[in-house]
């Protein structure tokens, strides 16, 4: 649909400038060439967004997650889509109860976790925490966690700001440092600073290409 626009539009242009080239004293060619460029500039902008580089779907891949004592208690699997990332979590061991997760900026999980780093959130300028906060959400929010009365958690989450692959919208996950998915002790209220209310790391997960 788009490139038919862009194509139909080019060729009106074309059109336009060839009868403006071929009648240059009459102006309502004139005008019909000034027409032709308007549609131009317009296609030009929606070619460009149809532009913006889309992640290569299908990459998978999993990550280990870790409690503080640093034992394995469940694993995230990381899906690339063509339009974001989708990531499933399967979990013991926490609390019953909503949790907060985010992506954070290092792939670092030694407890307290705190070597993991804030969420990843590399614009310029920064914006704020909270998937309800009218200026956020930054890239590293995600919905919360939910833990059943035996602690399993199981859940999946689909974000546009994060990736696996190397183009694509949004930050790469798989860095120099790579980044880590960090599970909270308490569920994130989505609009406060920094983190929702979220409080103490509980259960981390390196993500990286390894
Ligand atoms: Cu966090």
């Amino acid at each position: 649909m788009r490139l038919t626009l862009a194509s139909l539009a080019a060729l009106a242009a074309a059109s336009a400038v060839a009868a403006g080239a071929s009648a240059q004293s009459s102006s309502p060619s004139h005008d019909h060439a000034a027409m032709g460029h308007a549609a131009h500039a317009q296609a030009a902008a929606v070619d460009h967004s149809a532009m913006i580089p889309r992640a290569t779907p299908g990459q998978t891949a999993q990550a280990a997650i870790i409690n503080g004592q640093g034992a394995e208690i469940g694993k995230a699997t990381l899906t690339q889509g063509a339009t974001g990332l989708l990531i499933k979590v399967e979990t013991t061991g926490l609390t019953p109860g909503w949790h907060g997760i985010h992506i954070h900026a290092t792939g670092q999980c030694a407890a307290p976790f705190t070597s993991a780093g804030a969420h990843i959130n590399h614009t310029d300028p920064k914006t704020p925490h909270g998937l309800l906060n009218a200026q956020g959400p930054d890239d590293g929010d995600l919905p919360n966690l939910y833990a059943a009365a035996d602690g399993s958690a199981r859940g999946e989450f689909f974000t546009t700001k994060a990736r696996i692959s190397q183009d694509g919208a949004g930050q790469w996950l798989w860095d120099a440092d790579g980044s880590a998915l960090v599970i909270h002790a308490n569920p994130d209220d989505h609009s406060s600073q920094p983190i929702g209310g979220a409080g103490d790391r509980v259960a981390c997960a390196v993500l990286s290409a390894r």
